[in-house]
């Protein structure tokens, strides 16, 4: 069975309970087993580490700063197939491009805000769920 790490975004999480609960329900719905879960204040330097890949992007400081803003939600999930799976669910990372009925579509305001985050392959799944689960 293939893990992938899924992360629920500061202001989805900052909206209530309503929002992450409807979330956990399509990723439910959709097959996948939650192994771990936890709602945590996510510090400078982890964010930093996380999102490594962008660090000479301009958009990397404002990124670090938005996942700072607040807790987020962290989960380990497994399926099968679950990284292509759980990418297919979310949709692209501009929710205006999003297709219609994926979590970023639903959920998402913009893109440095949409709602989500969910691990691009394997490589970064097993990195990520590292960082995050140890
Ligand atoms: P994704 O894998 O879909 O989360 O997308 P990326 O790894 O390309 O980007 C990581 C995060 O950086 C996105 F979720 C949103 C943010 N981002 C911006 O704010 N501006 C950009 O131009 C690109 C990404």
């Amino acid at each position: 069975m293939q893990q992938t790490y899924f992360m629920i975004k500061p202001e989805i999480v900052a909206a209530g309970e309503q929002k992450i609960g409807a979330i956990l329900a399509i990723v439910n719905a959709a097959g996948f087993r939650i192994t771990g879960l936890n709602m945590r204040q996510m510090d400078r330097a982890l964010v930093e580490d996380f999102y490594g890949e962008h660090k000479e992007r301009p958009f990397f400081g404002e990124l670090c700063d938005y996942i700072c803003s607040g807790p987020v939600v962290a989960i380990r999930m497994e399926r099968e197939n679950a990284v292509a799976a759980l990418r297919e669910l979310i949709g692209a990372t501009n929710p205006e491009e999003a297709a219609v009925g994926t979590i970023r579509d639903l959920f998402g305001a913009s893109l440095s805000n949409n709602a989500v985050h969910a691990s691009a392959n394997t490589d970064d799944a097993a990195r990520e769920l590292g960082l995050i689960f140890g």
